[in-house]
């Protein structure tokens, strides 16, 4: 089936924003996914964050590797760079690409497959590296692609579409990047923008390892009673930490909470995060608490959603190599061939 691309013609009146786009210059080609896949809010909500954010599109780079939720990155962002990897080889794509060019914004989509299952060595890896990325797994527990097995993420005692128990232990992608040393980690579910969208906004704005879980259920495999990866699962289950409020630098602060109930996190580039905590026992800026109170939680099969944490005293792995700022393709000759002289003395250095 051909799916032709969407018309470029907009119509005069739609807004703009700050640097000149209307919110249809951040969408992509028409999705193929199945009608009602969480994935597909998933890309609105990247559509809808970018545009606030005033990103320019071609200031992106979308990688991902297979999967339905893999296929997601031609559904937003028209005009950013892309690459589609190969199964659970994003992470590595990823770093070469951002280590080359760290003028970019780094933005990859997973799946629970490509990221938990086959990909499970590459995640771990770029987390604990602390990439300057935003990293999205679209979590659903199966391979919707090649028609729902259960994937790692996938909790014991789950049930797939034909009444098959889960007999696995599940991989808490979560859990791994608080382990592995992500600075920005959260939940969230794809049927709660108003909760997605300022935690994209905020990781995008982080300038470390920004990884987001997003339950996106799949309506075609995994969306029936006994699943716990279902959107009425997760609307029943789910406990938000805080609510987010995610403040660009030189917005005016306009949002006002009671003294006490809000924690005002301010980022690398100034921007500034709101957390309005929801629950009093919760502590987004302590790792260790963080990943007791997510396992302590899944245990009683609650979902924890919201930031669960954010160091705001980030660096990245250019900071940690002492990389060059500038792009690797605008570097001319003589920064790229220093002379003999030079050279004789670096060679002199490693022997
Ligand atoms: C090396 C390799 N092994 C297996 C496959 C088959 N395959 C394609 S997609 C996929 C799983 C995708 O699951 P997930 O990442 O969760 O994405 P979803 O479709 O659920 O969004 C598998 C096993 C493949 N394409 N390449
Ligand atoms: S099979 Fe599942 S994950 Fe894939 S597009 Fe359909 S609903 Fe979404
Ligand atoms: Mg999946």
């Amino acid at each position: 089936m051909t799916y032709l691309p969407k018309p470029r013609l907009h119509h005069p009146t739609l807004p703009k924003n700050a640097v000149g786009y209307t919110r249809r210059d951040y969408e992509g080609k028409v999705s193929t996914l199945c009608a009602g896949c969480g994935h597909d809010s998933i890309s609105g909500a990247i559509i809808e964050a970018c545009w606030e954010m005033n990103i320019e599109p071609h200031r992106v780079a979308k990688l991902s590797g297979i999967g339905c939720s893999s296929k997601t990155p031609d559904y937003f962002l028209g005009d950013a760079h892309g690459f589609n990897s190969v199964h659970g080889r994003m992470p590595s794509v990823l770093t070469g690409a951002n280590l080359a060019n760290r003028d970019l914004l780094y933005l990859g989509v997973s799946g629970d497959g490509d990221s938990a299952s086959i990909g499970l060595g590459q995640f771990a890896h770029i987390m604990r590296r602390g990439v300057n990325m935003v990293y999205i797994v679209e979590n659903n527990g199966v391979y919707g692609l090649t028609k729902g097995q259960f994937s790692a993420t996938a909790d014991k005692g789950s049930k797939s579409k034909k009444g098959v128990v889960n007999s696995d232990s599940p991989v808490d992608l979560v859990g791994i990047a608080l382990q592995l040393g992500a600075t920005f980690v959260a939940r969230s579910f794809s049927g709660d923008k108003e909760q997605l969208v300022p935690l994209i906004k905020g990781a995008m704005a982080h300038g470390g390892a920004a990884f987001i879980d997003v339950i996106s259920p799949c309506v075609t495999f995994n969306n029936h009673g006994g699943s716990t990866k279902s959107y009425d699962y997760v609307r029943q289950h789910n406990e938000a930490v805080c609510r987010i409020d995610f403040i660009a630098p030189g917005t005016e602060i306009t949002a006002r909470y009671g003294a006490g109930e809000v924690l005002a996190v301010r980022q690398h580039d100034g921007s500034v995060l709101n957390l309005r905590k929801l629950r009093d026992d919760y502590d987004p800026s302590d790792r260790y608490r963080a990943m007791t109170y997510v396992e302590t939680h899944a245990a009683r099969g609650e979902v924890i959603t919201g930031l669960l944490y954010l160091d705001p005293l980030v660096t990245d792995l250019h900071a940690a190599l002492n990389t060059c700022a500038e792009p690797l393709n605008a570097l001319g000759v003589k920064d790229l061939c220093p002379g003999a002289t030079a050279l004789q003395r670096i060679n002199a250095s490693l022997r």
